[in-house]
């Protein structure tokens, strides 16, 4: 077991990289480009992009050292008995879940604009997680994934922070898992819920987990030495 340390808020964050796994959460089209569920919704997705740079520095350096990377997609099977009718009715849109959309249907599974951007596109060996709701636990199997590769560290980027980073977060918080929440690789639609969502997390001593900056990560992981032979 080999410890190091990522500087980060509330405090220091101790962490082995061979029990740590970089967790990228829905960096998919339909949520960072445009006629996805996320414009659906009514957001500019504009606002997500900035995360997409800083994401892909910290995917290069968590694979240049042989870190486990886990991808994950929210969506739905195309016939939909996945999707609870709650969610499908939510918002009263007029192109909502399962709907046709410029990109394909939307938030549905083996669609153009389900899957990752190139920009972070999972590589081979590299696990994604279909999920249907905006937990990364709920009816998947990353637990048993984290569990065989003996993680007991994630380090989270994705979209959007309020939403499914936190209820991936606090799911994983209950489960025993450190979180550490890289601030410029997590983005909302909304510049204050970004602020707050991240302040939550590292309040109260780190009641949900750490929060640190992309450059932080990059650092660390570069001086570390590999993990294990990349193939
Ligand atoms: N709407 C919104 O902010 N997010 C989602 O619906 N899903 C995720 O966060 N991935």
């Amino acid at each position: 077991m080999s410890q190091s340390s990522f500087n980060a808020e509330p405090y220091p964050l101790q962490f082995d990289p061979a029990t740590t796994a970089l967790l990228i959460i829905d960096m998919q089209r339909d949520f960072l480009e445009p006629g996805g569920f996320g414009e659906m919704l009514g957001n500019d997705v504009s606002l997500l992009r900035s995360t997409i740079e800083p994401c892909k520095c910290v995917l290069e350096a968590a694979r240049h050292i042989g870190m486990v990377v886990i991808h994950t997609r929210e969506g739905h099977r195309p016939d939909l008995a996945d999707a609870p009718p709650a969610k499908l009715a939510r918002g009263k849109l007029k192109v909502g879940i399962g709907d046709q959309g410029p990109m394909g249907r939307v938030l549905i599974r083996g669609e153009h604009g389900h899957d990752i951007i190139p920009e972070l596109y999972p590589a081979a060996g590299e696990p994604v997680i279909d999920k249907p709701g905006k937990g990364s636990f709920y009816k998947t199997d990353l637990q048993l994934i984290l569990q065989n590769n003996k993680i007991a560290t994630l380090i989270v980027c994705g979209v959007t922070t309020e939403v499914c980073v936190h209820t991936t977060v606090r799911q994983a918080n209950d489960r025993g898992y450190e979180c550490l929440v890289i601030s410029d690789c997590v983005g909302s639609y909304f510049p204050e819920f970004q602020r707050v969502g991240l302040e939550m997390i590292k309040a109260q001593g780190g009641i949900f987990g750490w929060v640190t900056d992309s450059q932080e990560v990059v650092n660390v992981l570069c001086r570390l030495d590999k993990i294990k032979a990349v193939s």
